[in-house]
């Protein structure tokens, strides 16, 4: 089972580099800062640390655009900070896993230059994918474009390029041209810069949209949804025809018969339980996780991400659910509530407000680890940051939000509106800058932030935190260490209890090889809630607790506001 591997029990922390601690002042953080902090990591006892990219870019968005495969950043430091990062991780035995951005460059990267100006026919061509204006449209002209894709970041899939008269594909900016993985010489370039970063001693990847890599011959339109004006091609290269076929490659040519313990996640937005269950199957050897997108996807409405619906936690549940029983036997889950493209979690899944806000952070962390699969933990969650008060358009920097309040701004949208909408949900708001301590902009630069700090980190911020044994930051020390000593964490099967109630999250794991069962209850509301037991649990052993005098479990037990627990019994 995937659980017996080393990372069976691991929690995996990312760090998005550029927000995390500026070593040098000029607002931006980079790898010496993070060499800086791994203190701050080890005291949480995390296993895997995740890079978001730290290679050359041009930043069109923030380094998801890549220009040089094979090199670092200046913004970020050199080669050789890298190499000592790498090493000062692996001296605390934690492991260092790189982004792999490979369905798209940086229209800056030499790959592209060389693609576009060597013009149809030329030897880097067929690099990326090019297409001819529709059939009897003037090339260049609006609606010319080869098919109807909208492209992720707003507007068409495909940029004209007059010299050449033929469009490029980029499902994301125009700045990030798809790679055509139909090409053999494309893959083989991957592979070899894989091997060497693996050469340099990382311990794997997470591999950005790698789902998308495949798209449908022919590139079919996509339906048009209603008063929409793009076409969504995602059922034409979300999980397209070849994209195992292509994974199993690169674990041939990349991953087979390595010495050292590696580990790879691909991100996939849209894929099914089904087909995730494929990927991570280990016997047919393509990946050991995915990041699906279904419980970050229940509250928003048939406009896409910044059309805000409440979340109901009965979705919430039977999704999560879902998920663990689908990969139960064969595949693995990764857990994760917030990344560097999500709202933060204390914010939307919980209640920010001061009366509320470690408990439904603590009751966050509690309900994610104790689920089956790898945990993911997102720099600044383990000290509940939340959303930033964005006051208006000024404050957000994300290219996403830019060109959607753009776009909805040109559709005459009410500029509260749309900042309503970019508030809840902008990338932004997991982008602000770690909180160190209570100085001036958190003790993250001693210069000038590229976006501003949260107000809030006169409170909010590890050096207090780390100093108080009640602190959000020790509840997820602790469930870490609870999965490093706990087998049923890591093994148990999971059932979920009460489906259908609209405040209740309950579920146990249970672990036949041990014989042990765990029990969680959490309250997700600001109300006293009072719950039958399952049976046989009363006066069991309580793992864990966050609420001040938790009394021992006797039938029936009323949960405090926000307040979980896990039981364990033999
Ligand atoms: O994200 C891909 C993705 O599907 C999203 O989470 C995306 O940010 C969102 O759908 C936009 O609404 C990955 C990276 O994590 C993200 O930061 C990049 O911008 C994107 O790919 C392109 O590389
Ligand atoms: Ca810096």
């Amino acid at each position: 089972s995937p659980a017996d591997s080393w990372w069976g029990d691991a929690v995996v922390y990312q760090i998005y580099p550029r927000s995390f601690a500026d070593s040098n002042g000029d607002g931006i953080g980079d790898l010496q800062g993070i060499t800086g902090r791994l203190d701050h990591l080890a005291a949480l006892g995390v296993d895997v640390l995740w890079l978001s990219p730290v290679y050359p870019s041009p930043h069109d968005d923030n380094g998801y655009d890549i220009s040089d495969y094979q090199d670092i950043d200046p913004l970020f430091g050199t080669l050789a900070d890298f190499d000592q990062l790498l090493d000062a991780v692996h001296g605390r035995g934690m492991k260092l896993v790189m982004d792999l951005v490979v369905n798209h460059t940086s229209d800056e990267h030499p790959w592209f230059t060389e693609s576009r100006d060597s013009g149809p026919g030329g030897s880097k061509r067929d690099w990326y994918v090019w297409r001819p204006a529709r059939e009897g449209r003037e090339p260049g002209t609006p609606g010319a474009e080869p098919n109807n894709w909208g492209s992720f970041f707003s507007g068409p899939a495909w940029t004209y390029d007059k010299a050449s008269g033929e469009y490029y594909l980029h499902l994301f900016s125009r700045k990030q041209p798809d790679l055509n993985w139909e090409n053999p010489a494309v893959r083989r370039a991957v592979h070899a810069m894989m091997r060497w970063w693996l050469d340099r001693g990382v311990d794997g990847f997470r591999m950005d949209v790698i789902n998308l890599i495949s798209k449908a011959p022919g590139l079919p339109d996509g339906t048009v949804p209603a008063g929409g004006t793009h076409g969504d091609g995602s059922e034409h290269f979300i999980c397209g025809p070849r994209v195992h076929e292509y994974l199993a490659e690169m674990h041939r040519e990349v991953f087979a018969g390595h010495p050292r313990r590696l580990l790879t996640v691909g991100e996939m937005p849209g894929v099914t339980v089904e087909e995730a269950a494929l990927f991570t199957d280990p016997a047919r050897r393509e990946l050991d996780m995915v990041f699906q997108f279904e419980h970050v996807g229940l509250d928003q409405g048939p406009d896409g991400k910044f059309d805000v619906r409440p979340l109901k936690l009965t979705d919430l549940k039977a999704s999560l659910a879902r998920w663990q029983t689908g990969l139960g036997s064969t595949g693995w889950n990764s857990l994760y509530w917030n990344n560097h493209d999500q709202p933060r979690a204390v914010s939307r899944f919980g209640d920010d407000s001061p009366a509320h806000r470690d408990r439904s952070a603590k009751l966050l962390a509690t309900v994610l680890h104790l689920h089956r699969g790898t945990p993911y933990v997102y720099q600044g969650e383990e000290l509940a940051m939340a959303n930033a008060p964005f006051a208006s358009l000024d404050d957000f920097r994300d290219i996403e939000s830019l060109n959607h309040h753009r776009e909805q701004s040109a559709l005459g949208v009410g500029e509260e509106e749309i900042l309503a909408g970019l508030r809840a949900r902008g990338r932004d708001n997991a982008r602000t800058p770690m909180q160190w301590d209570a100085t001036r902009h958190a003790g993250f630069t001693t210069g000038t932030p590229w976006i501003a700090v949260n107000p809030d980190h006169t409170r909010v911020n590890a050096e207090a935190q780390r100093a108080d044994p009640d602190s959000v930051f020790h509840h997820y020390r602790r469930l870490i260490a609870l999965r490093h000593t706990e087998p049923a964490l890591v093994h148990g099967d999971f059932q979920l209890l009460h489906p259908d109630h609209e405040q209740l999250y309950a579920f146990t794991r249970h672990d036949a090889a041990s014989g042990t069962e765990l029990l969680v209850l959490a309250n997700f509301g600001g109300t006293d809630l009072t719950v039958d037991l399952p049976d046989g649990w009363e006066h069991s052993e309580t793992l864990i607790a966050h609420v001040p005098d938790a009394a021992p479990l006797t039938a029936p037990y009323t949960l405090r506001p926000w307040e979980a627990r896990v039981q364990r019994r033999t």
